[in-house]
């Protein structure tokens, strides 16, 4: 199921894509075209409209006066392959990213820096479930609350889903090859008997990845039979609120998913931060000449 999503997501990036460029006049490339904004059509390319990194390009943009900017709507896998097509030509693209991310290490790229202060800073991913999941799944909440890890873990995950792995598979040869990692999670818990459990998640590349270890743990270790509900991001929070999914390792705090935190105050119970380390922004081709979002008006 979500290798059929996965693919699904490919072919609509992939058709994405195709529409961003058959409108391009070819000629964009380089240095010499013009101004920044010329060159990429002031285009920014973003990800899915849930995302807390769209409302942060919208400040972007009001904080840096990008008034004749667009930020282009689509999904991670769109992004992702527009950026690589660009960097196949090296082209210049501006996308909005986010770290951890594969796409740093497949490409040489490099934050716009922010000296405003629009993408926040101190990020962190942090494990939600819905109220009342400690009365009725206490073995499955405590694995939730111990689970924790490091960009290096997700990145090993992450890179094998884009080499062609199927998630499931690349979870679990993680979960396989980290076992003192895994047994930390789970120590000294009761194993259940195909008792049922939903996790919410946005197809976000970092998702993808710790959605499924927490899936295989949560089977392999504990017994649960977990099915996993592939949504945007408001759903994913309105969701745990309304009690319809059990749990989500995808809330990125305190600024990234704010609206949604304070939305639903109260209708959820925050576990704390499952990864430290993580970075918002716009990200660029290391070979474009720009260094700050500044550079985008004056350049
Ligand atoms: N992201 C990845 C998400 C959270 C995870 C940065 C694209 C967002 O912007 O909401």
């Amino acid at each position: 199921m979500v290798k059929f999503a996965t693919r699904a997501l490919i072919a609509v990036g992939l058709s994405g894509v195709l529409a961003l460029t058959g409108c391009s006049t070819g000629k964009s490339g380089g240095a010499s075209g013009g101004s920044i904004g010329d060159q990429v059509k002031h285009e920014i390319i973003g990800i899915d409209p849930g995302a807390g990194l769209m409302k942060q390009t919208q400040q972007a943009m009001k904080d840096y006066e990008l008034t004749d900017w667009k930020l282009v709507e689509g999904s991670s896998a769109a992004m992702a392959a527009a950026l690589d097509k660009a960097y196949k030509d090296e082209k210049p693209i501006i996308v909005t990213g986010w770290t951890p991310h594969w796409m740093f290490a497949k490409y040489k790229l490099k934050y716009l820096e922010d000296p405003k202060g629009s993408y926040g800073k101190d990020e962190e991913i942090h494990t939600v479930v819905r109220n009342g999941l400690k009365n009725d799944a206490p073995s499955a909440y405590a694995m939730l609350d111990n689970f924790e890890w490091t960009p290096d873990d997700m990145a090993v995950v992450m890179s094998a889903v884009v080499d062609g792995k199927d998630p499931a598979e690349a979870a679990s040869q993680w979960v396989k090859d980290n076992a003192d990692k895994v047994d930390g999670w789970v120590k000294d818990l009761p194993k259940e008997d195909g008792k049922k459990l939903k996790l919410a998640y946005v197809a976000w590349d970092s998702e993808i990845a710790s959605t499924n270890v927490v899936k295989q743990v949560l089977e392999q270790r504990l017994g649960y039979k977990v099915d996993t509900l592939q949504v945007e991001a408001g759903p994913m929070w309105a969701g745990i609120a309304n009690g319809s999914a059990d749990a989500m390792v995808a809330a990125w705090l305190p600024t990234t998913h704010k609206d949604y935190y304070e939305k639903y105050k109260g209708q959820f119970e925050d576990l704390g931060a499952n990864l430290v380390g993580t970075k918002l922004g716009l990200v660029v081709p290391e070979y474009m000449d720009i260094n700050s979002i500044e550079d985008l008006k004056t350049k």
